[in-house]
């Protein structure tokens, strides 16, 4: 699936799955499950690195009609190397990937952003984060890094549905960015919280992954964004 057809299944369903453990029904039990219900999937470091790129590519290129993919590896190196990371990530069958925002634009953003143009790559950046130690000294730059991204045209971001002060003010920096939101469920934001907040997208993990029974959990989170009016 591509970027269009990504934000085109928005109107059916704002989640993304995260994907850091083996599903608890396996991945492919998951996604077999998670069709109908699920725009797109977000494949953690940790479980790129245990499967295998081999692996991963498998997975990404059998289900590359039913779901977005998107590399989590928070790029946040210097332009040459995260340009060795950018092609192992298309190699991998990715649509997307996240590069963090405090690195800068010069000899790293820039490169980084120029590559994943060249490869067809959609990037996201991380404006500010959803864990409570974030607040210390990285969130406090959360406005040079949205004012940066916005002049080399990057629009795809991650903010955090625990913080929605962040997702409500780079709604209003940037109206046509597209937005994912991690913290609901594991981390405690409730479901719909970073949608309301002006998110395009929710990112949720451990609630679907570690479930005995994904369907009834992505059955119980859509009757919710369906109360909460976003679908
Ligand atoms: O600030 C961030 N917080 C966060 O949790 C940025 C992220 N990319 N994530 C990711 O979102 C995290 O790596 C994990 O894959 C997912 C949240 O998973 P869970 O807390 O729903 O299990």
């Amino acid at each position: 699936v591509n970027l269009s057809g990504f934000i085109k299944f928005r109107e059916q369903s704002p989640l993304i799955i995260a994907v850091d453990v083996e599903p608890e029904i396996s991945i492919e039990g998951l996604l077999e499950q998670a069709k109908n219900y699920v725009a797109g999937v977000k494949f953690g470091l940790p479980y790129i690195l245990r499967k295998g790129a081999s692996e991963i590519k498998r997975i990404t290129y059998r289900y590359r009609d039913n779901y977005f993919f998107i590399a989590d590896i928070k790029l946040a190196d210097i332009g040459f190397v995260g340009g060795l990371m950018i092609d192992l990530v298309k190699e991998m069958g990715f649509n997307a990937f996240i590069a963090h925002g405090f690195i800068g634009l010069e000899g790293a953003l820039k490169e980084i952003k120029k590559k994943a143009d060249e490869l067809g790559l959609f990037l996201f950046v991380v404006a500010a984060m959803s864990h409570p130690g974030a607040e210390e000294i990285f969130n406090r730059n959360f406005i040079s890094i949205v004012e940066a991204c916005k002049k080399i045209s990057i629009d795809g971001y991650v903010a955090p549905a625990t913080l929605p002060r962040y997702i409500r003010e780079l709604r209003d920096l940037n109206p046509n960015a597209v937005i994912i939101s991690p913290g609901v469920g594991a981390q405690g934001a409730r479901v719909g919280d970073g949608i309301s907040s002006g998110a395009t997208f929710e990112i949720v993990g451990r609630r679907i992954t570690l479930s005995r029974d994904p369907l009834v959990t992505l059955r119980e989170l859509m009757s919710i964004y369906k109360d909460r009016g976003v679908i």
